[in-house]
C-alpha cells in the first residue's frame, strides 16, 4: 500500500446508498472532535483530504478513502450534544446501517482523547467493538497536549481500563506532531496482511 496513492472516494449520509463493501477496510471510529479526520489527514500526510473543523460534528457523512485497493473510512463521530433528535436518528441509522452491511472490516482504530476518561459513549462504543468481536485498536489522540507528568498518568489510567481489554493495542498519537503515525502504519499492514 502506497500512501501517496490515496484518494477521496465518496460520501455516504444515509445507510440505504452504502454500497456493499468488496475491499478491505479499515475504520477511524469515535466521539465528534476527537480528532479522526485530523488522524487521517496526517496518516496520509495530506492537509486536506478529510475536512476537520475545530466545531464538533465537522464529520456527518461516512467517508471512503481509497488507496490501492484498500478502503478506508472517516465515520462521523458521536457525543456531539447539540445535534438535532432528526440529525441523531440519522447518525444512528446510519452507524446500524454501516455495522450491519456485509463488510470487510479488518481494523477498526477506536479513537479516544488521551487527556480524558473515555465517556459513557465511548464505554458503549467500546463494548460494542467487543462484543461484536470486531479487530480494535485503541488510539489516544491530542497526546501532544499532555506534559510528561500528565501522560504517564493518563497512561497508566488507560492501562488498567478493563473496557480496554479486547483492544489489539494502545497507542498514542498526535495529528499536530505525527507521533504515533508509523505504529498506525504497522497495525494497518499487520491487520491487512492477515487472512480475512
Ligand atoms: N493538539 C491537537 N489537536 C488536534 C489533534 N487532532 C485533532 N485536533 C484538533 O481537534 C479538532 C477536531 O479535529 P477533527 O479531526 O475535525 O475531529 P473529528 O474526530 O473528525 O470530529 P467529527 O468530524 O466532528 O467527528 C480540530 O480543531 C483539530 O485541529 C491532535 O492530535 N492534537
Ligand atoms: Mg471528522
Amino acid at each position: 500500500m502506497n500512501i501517496h496513492h490515496v484518494t477521496f472516494e465518496a460520501s455516504y449520509g444515509t445507510s440505504k446508498q452504502l454500497p456493499v463493501s468488496d475491499l478491505p477496510e479499515i475504520v477511524f471510529a469515535g466521539k465528534s472532535n476527537v480528532g479522526k479526520s485530523s488522524l487521517i489527514n496526517k496518516f496520509f500526510n495530506r492537509k486536506n483530504l478529510a475536512r476537520v473543523s475545530g466545531v464538533p460534528g465537522k464529520t456527518t457523512t461516512v467517508n471512503f478513502f481509497r488507496v490501492d485497493g484498500v478502503r478506508f473510512a472517516d465515520l462521523p463521530g458521536y457525543g456531539y450534544a447539540r445535534r438535532s433528535d432528526a440529525e441523531r436518528r440519522r447518525w444512528g441509522e446510519l452507524m446500524e446501517g454501516y455495522f450491519a452491511s456485509r463488510r470487510d472490516i479488518r481494523l477498526i482504530m477506536q479513537l479516544l482523547d488521551m487527556r480524558h476518561e473515555p465517556t459513557a459513549d465511548d464505554v458503549t462504543m467500546l463494548r460494542f467493538l467487543t462484543e461484536s468481536g470486531y479487530p480494535f485498536i485503541c488510539v489516544l489522540t491530542k497526546c501532544d497536549k499532555l506534559n510528561k507528568t500528565e501522560r504517564l498518568a493518563r497512561r497508566e489510567a488507560f492501562a488498567g481500563n478493563p473496557e480496554l481489554r479486547a483492544a489489539r493495542g494502545v497507542i498514542e498519537a498526535s495529528a499536530v506532531n505525527g507521533e504515533g503515525i508509523e505504529a498506525l502504519k504497522a497495525a494497518v499492514e499487520a491487520a491487512l496482511g492477515e487472512q480475512a
